[in-house]
């Protein structure tokens, strides 16, 4: 699916585009049914809410999914990502954002970049997170919020981490992605970028997919809807942008679930129903 010069004008300005039903019903109903399955298999990289029950995300499901792995090189994705990002581009991170029903946790404000470069070692901002929506996403069930043009405002100002209580036993990788996570964008940022820019809600049926730039600032809401509202986070990153070699394999450097260090470009699949490439 390749986008038109206005499209990426559209993303290029705004740093969000939306394809609506750009997957259909059937496709969904697969992915549901992925989604559903790998929800209940247990697995280290899959992530609980505070609760320690309800399912906040899944990790790295490329990894163990046939049907996922087609879907991260299915060109309706993968041709706007190369498009977006100028060339070619492999997988940075596979996640899978469950959003659960009543107790599906928030996602304060932030920019995605500023863990890919502060954590992982990404050059630039040079990434697009394609966002499927496996179910409808109303303004109930917990869209993402999104501010119009802010991804050319470089890296904003985040509080500071060590204010926030601590977690002992906590393991790293998951610093990053509890709903208290590490780099939370300070309030007078938002508020600034959202009087001039203001603020998107993303709803849109199922099978939409959202484009966003890494630098982007985004954030959902607590889901206190009895609708869950699982959505499928892809991120490309271009090659020319892969970490730097240091930051990557230093120490402390995260898991491969969280940053694929696999930089081969990403080559189109024959379909989401595609068997045994694995
Ligand atoms: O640390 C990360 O890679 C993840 N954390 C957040 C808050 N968004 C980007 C990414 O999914
Ligand atoms: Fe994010």
């Amino acid at each position: 699916m390749r986008l038109t010069d206005e499209q990426l004008e559209v993303f290029q300005t705004t740093g969000i585009l939306i394809a609506d039903k750009a997957f259909s019903g059937d496709d969904v109903d697969l992915m549901r049914a992925e989604m559903h399955q790998l929800v209940h298999t247990e697995r280290p990289t899959n992530l609980a809410e505070v609760d320690g029950s309800t399912m906040r995300a899944l990790h790295g499901c490329d990894e163990h999914s046939q049907v996922m792995w087609n879907l991260v090189r299915d060109p309706r994705l993968l041709t706007p990502a190369q498009q977006m990002l100028g060339g070619d581009v492999y997988l940075h991170q596979f996640k899978v954002s469950m959003k659960s029903a009543f107790d599906g946790d928030l996602w304060k404000w932030h920019q995605d970049f500023m863990y890919w470069h502060h954590e992982d070692g990404l050059p630039e901002s040079r990434a697009v997170t394609a966002a499927l929506y496996v179910n409808e996403v109303t303004q109930f069930n917990a869209p993402t919020w999104v501010i119009p043009g802010s991804h050319r405002e470089g890296l904003l100002r985040h509080r500071d981490p060590s204010m926030r209580a601590p977690k002992p036993g906590l393991p790293d990788w998951q610093d990053n992605v509890i709903a208290d996570f590490k780099y939370i964008l300070e309030n007078d940022e938002v508020t600034r970028l959202a009087n001039r820019l203001g603020i998107v809600s993303a709803t849109g049926p199922a099978g939409t997919v959202l484009f966003f730039h890494s630098s982007t600032v985004h954030a959902s809401t607590w889901n206190l809807s009895p609708y869950e509202r699982i959505v499928i986070l892809i991120t490309y990153n271009a090659v020319a942008n892969r970490p730097v070699k240091a930051k990557d394999q230093g120490p402390g450097h995260r898991p491969q679930f969280l940053v694929n260090r696999d930089y081969t470009p990403l080559t189109a699949a024959s379909g989401l129903r595609a068997t045994g490439t694995l």
